[in-house]
């Protein structure tokens, strides 16, 4: 009956997914992709970024981001879906990055002329042509600055959720400030790349979600609003400069005319945009504690729900807002699938090997254990790479395939303690996700019943579901985030844990810790 539209604007890619749901039935109708390098190639960037002077420095282009919303658009418009159904739009986009408007971007948003393409017109709305993005690290001296200032880097946890960190947005503002001043005082906004794109689909300011606003290392956990301190150690008058805090389900206004036009569209609700991690937290179906999303990509992350907003003692996770107006923890590990790849490719193994091996090893891998830092690890925290092996032979293929897998899922069990929630449902996704010995491993280290997630893009998901929630908060229906996840979130084929090798990892946790612990103590190790 209703249609909901959800985007994700990620690094390298835009996606779209329309909802159709009528009733207690939700079908998706339209999925489509494009990625910004084969899509827009004028804009020069590779993987979505543009060419670096610097490698610690990553930056994208604001009027890319703007075209490639107008493909989409096109492509909706040209779907043969009854359009006229279409009642609200929430998006999704990477988290971190900043867009920084001058002073004529609130009349130009407002004016932008339906014969052409957005891109070019909002460059003179830019006081920076450029936005910094989540893969820039460089800035820390700034970090180094801001922590000093309010008061080290537990407080700073404490107060918005994380310590300071190279890619979140403050420190990102306050480079900007401190290198170049006069672009700074010619800047009247500055978004997130979140309310950027809500910004120009509403024709004018949209707020940001708090699940956004908390990678910023500016917002007071505990009130979702700017945190002042914060504000004021980072560069002047910047309170003027940012939105207003929002909740997720916000509806920022309607379709601007600028779209209506151009592609024919009706005048649908555009919703708060919010970060991918915390749309991929609905997108996931994890709207109770308990459930734990693990995703097994490049790098390994693990997230859930937390009705208190608890901090990493370490230091390395992070607390966002969630969309639901409750808190996700999330912890993130460097060394994913390119650990287990080049454990795979050392031994000369297929994945199907790979999997053999798994299976052929016992579970606790006879107290062998491999810490796999092939590359440097965000948690735990460790700058020279080099794999610790603690009892296992160098030839050992066998043994470093269970070793591998064992130590990332023990590694991640450990390292998510501080959420204080026990997970008896984990989803999850990612490529590695495919291979069900490693969610044997999965299963049996958490204790937990573990599922496949079949979506493709769970941020996506999470953002056309946010446009279901905040259309039904804003018409006054009582509808909870179980129903909104219900039937969607359904996974397939879980795998079960098994409660003697559960008993083999629980002991084994305390080895694991000891050989991290004395890894670390010990400086850095042989690389492999
Ligand atoms: C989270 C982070 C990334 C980006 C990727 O802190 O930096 O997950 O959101 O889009």
């Amino acid at each position: 009956m209703s249609l909901y539209l959800g985007l994700d604007s990620s690094t390298q890619s835009l996606t779209a997914i329309v909802l159709d749901v009528d009733g207690n039935r939700t079908e998706a109708v339209f999925e489509s992709s494009l990625q910004f390098d084969d899509a827009l190639p004028q804009y020069g960037t590779r993987h979505g970024v543009l060419p670096r002077s610097e490698p610690s420095v990553a930056v994208s282009s604001p009027p890319l981001w703007a075209d490639a919303l107008d493909v989409m658009m096109a492509r909706i418009a040209a779907s043969g879906l009854d359009l006229q159904r279409l009642e609200a739009i929430a998006g999704s986009a990477q988290q971190h990055g900043s867009v920084y408007f001058n002073a004529n971007a609130a009349s130009l948003l407002a004016q932008l002329d339906p014969a052409h393409r957005p891109g070019a017109q909002l460059a003179p709305a830019l006081s920076r042509l450029v936005a910094p993005i989540w893969m820039d690290s460089s800035t820390s001296a700034e970090c180094a600055e801001l922590t000093a200032a309010l008061g080290g880097s537990t407080t700073l946890a404490e107060r918005t959720g994380s310590r300071a960190f190279e890619r979140f947005t403050g420190p990102q503002i306050r480079k900007f400030f401190k290198t170049d001043p006069a672009a700074y005082a010619a800047t009247a906004r500055i978004h997130l790349v979140s309310s950027f794109l809500a910004s120009l689909l509403a024709g004018h300011d949209a707020p940001i979600d708090p699940g956004d606003a908390s990678g910023t290392n500016l917002m007071d956990l505990a009130t979702a609003q700017w945190w002042p301190a914060a504000l004021e150690a980072t560069s002047p008058s910047l309170g003027r400069k940012l939105p207003r805090i929002a909740p997720s389900w916000t509806i920022a206004g309607t379709l601007s005319r600028y779209w209506q036009r151009r592609h024919r569209l009706p005048p649908a609700r555009v919703v708060s945009w919010s970060g991918d991690n915390p749309c991929s937290l609905i997108g996931t179906g994890l709207v109770r504690e308990g459930v734990a999303a693990i995703s097994l990509g490049t790098s390994d992350t693990i997230f859930g729900l937390m009705r208190a907003p608890r901090i990493d003692p370490t230091l390395t996770g992070h607390v966002f807002g969630a969309p639901t107006g409750d808190y996700m923890g999330l912890t993130c590990f460097a060394n994913g699938s390119l650990a287990r790849e080049r454990v795979r490719d050392m031994f000369g193994l297929t994945w199907s090997g790979f999997s053999q091996a798994l299976a052929a090893t016992p579970p606790g891998n006879n107290g062998r254990v491999l810490l796999p830092w092939f590359d440097p690890e965000i948690t735990p925290p460790v700058l020279v790479a080099g794999a610790r092996r603690y009892g296992l032979a160098e030839d050992d293929g066998p043994g470093h395939v269970r070793g591998v897998v064992e130590g990332q899922m023990l590694s991640i069990a450990r390292h998510s303690k501080w959420m204080g929630v026990e997970f008896d449902d984990i989803r999850a996704t990612g490529g590695a996700a495919a291979n069900r010995e490693i969610l044997q491993v999965m299963a049996d280290v958490f204790g937990a019943e573990v599922h496949r997630f079949a979506v493709g893009n769970s941020a996506c998901l999470g953002a056309a579901l946010r446009a279901r929630h905040a259309h039904a908060v804003a018409a006054g229906d009582d509808v909870s985030w179980d129903d909104i996840v219900r039937n969607v979130a359904a996974t397939v084929d879980p795998v079960q844990p098994d409660p003697s090798r559960h008993a083999i990892y629980q002991e084994l946790m305390s080895v694991h810790a000891a050989c991290e612990a004395h890894a670390l103590g010990r400086g850095p190790a042989r690389a492999m």
